[in-house]
């Protein structure tokens, strides 16, 4: 850390005293969820397919406060909006108290990130409350993100129900979200249907209607107002985590401003314009991936969290810790959290491939905690 870093009110902070002054409020919620969790601790699940990942996100969700997901490297992921591994996860993340990252990485114009962000087949804003940009492609691809999370959640809590008439209408209706559904291109987050309050002022739902040929195509706007999905949820998945409220609908994105392998080309400068972006955004940008805090102006209270990490076996020496051949380079949550100042670790191999994966968890969750309680001044 350097010596603005070091000496930055966040860093001496504890997680509560940051909630309270916190207005972002996806950061308010999760600073929050750590203090009641005593967790600090990401799992970064890298598994092989949905099936793993959903048992994965089970059994170590009591331990952590955000799983993060590739989706694109789960095998036998399925896009269906209510039933699909999103939702899922989503009635799993209530039942334990954890936030969704989705470590998509966007990095292209604003356009086109607006579109990988909350379209296609994936739809990631509908079920991941944070995502992260590559910020090579400069500062407007942040606020185009922005933009879309804003549009997404000005409409999110009207469920949009589309029926189709042929000749007589009849009452037959389907979901615009179905993901074979080719009206649901049509309707999709980008391309937003009129605003709720356009729809009937009597009663909780609005008609629109319009003719393409002989067809009538019908709209209509429920209010809902949970953003839990129903039809997804399987025995014992409706239960939430007690002691703190569902997430907000508000989504929050972080920066990937350093990076933990070797030899990468992110310099302090790319690093400041990272930061720059930050304070830029700040209503939907809650904090970065870094290799500790990046807060240096007295405004900045942005969310530091941290990937390369991993813990010695039991009783070995902290040096132990290397890499893993392939460029990734570790450090332990002691250095990152204790001495670097960051706020959350990313374990993802180092709790994976633990004999134990469970009890590995709440080994790092435990080292990551005490790492905290010490930084911040506070009875280990
Ligand atoms: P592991 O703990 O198994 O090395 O996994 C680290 C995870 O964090 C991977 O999902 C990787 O994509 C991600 N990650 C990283 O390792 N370094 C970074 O700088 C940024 C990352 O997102």
């Amino acid at each position: 850390m350097c010596a603005s870093q070091a000496r930055h009110p966040t860093v001496k902070a504890t997680f509560a005293q940051r909630a309270a002054k916190a207005t972002h409020p996806l950061a308010n919620y999760l600073l929050r969820l750590m203090d009641l969790k005593q967790s600090n601790l990401c799992l970064s699940a890298d598994v092989p397919n949905a099936r793993e990942l959903l048992s994965l996100a089970d059994a170590i969700g009591p331990s952590i406060v955000i799983f993060k997901t590739h989706y694109d490297l789960v095998a036998g992921w399925d896009y269906h909006p209510k039933t699909g591994t999103g939702a899922r996860l989503g009635a799993l993340a209530r039942k334990h108290g954890f936030l969704i990252f989705e470590d998509r990485k966007f990095g292209d114009i604003g356009h086109t990130v607006q579109l990988q962000y909350t379209a296609g087949t994936a739809r990631i804003i509908d079920w991941a409350h944070i995502v992260n940009i590559n910020m090579i492609p400069g500062k407007p691809a942040v606020k185009a993100l922005a933009d879309a999370a804003k549009h997404w959640r000005s409409r999110v809590n009207y469920e949009v129900n589309t029926s189709v008439t042929v000749g007589t209408p009849v009452s037959d209706s389907f979901n615009d979200n179905g993901d074979d559904d080719e009206e649901a291109d049509k309707v999709g987050a980008m391309h937003p249907l009129p605003p709720p309050t356009q729809h009937n002022e009597t009663g909780t739902t609005g008609r629109k209607g319009s003719i393409v040929s002989i067809t009538t195509l019908t709209q209509s706007f429920e209010p809902v107002d949970s953003p839990r999905f129903p039809n997804a949820i399987a025995e014992g998945e409706e239960l939430v985590y007690p002691g703190i409220e569902e997430p907000p609908w508000e989504r929050g994105l972080l920066i990937l401003a350093q990076m933990s392998s070797a030899g990468n080309y992110m310099t302090p400068e790319y690093t400041r314009a990272c930061q720059e972006a930050a304070r830029e955004n700040k209503d939907f940008v809650m904090g970065f991936i870094a290799q500790g805090t990046l807060n240096t102006e007295p405004d900045d209270d942005f969310i530091s969290m941290t990937p390369g990490v991993q813990l010695p076996p039991e009783g070995a020496e902290e040096d132990a810790v290397m890499g893993d051949g392939l460029g990734q380079q570790y450090n332990t949550p002691s250095k990152l959290v204790g001495d670097a100042g960051s706020d959350i670790i990313i374990v993802g191999r180092g709790i994976l491939k633990a004999g134990a994966p469970r009890a590995e968890a709440e080994r790092y969750r435990r080292r990551a905690w005490k790492a905290y309680l010490a930084r911040t001044g506070q009875r280990t």
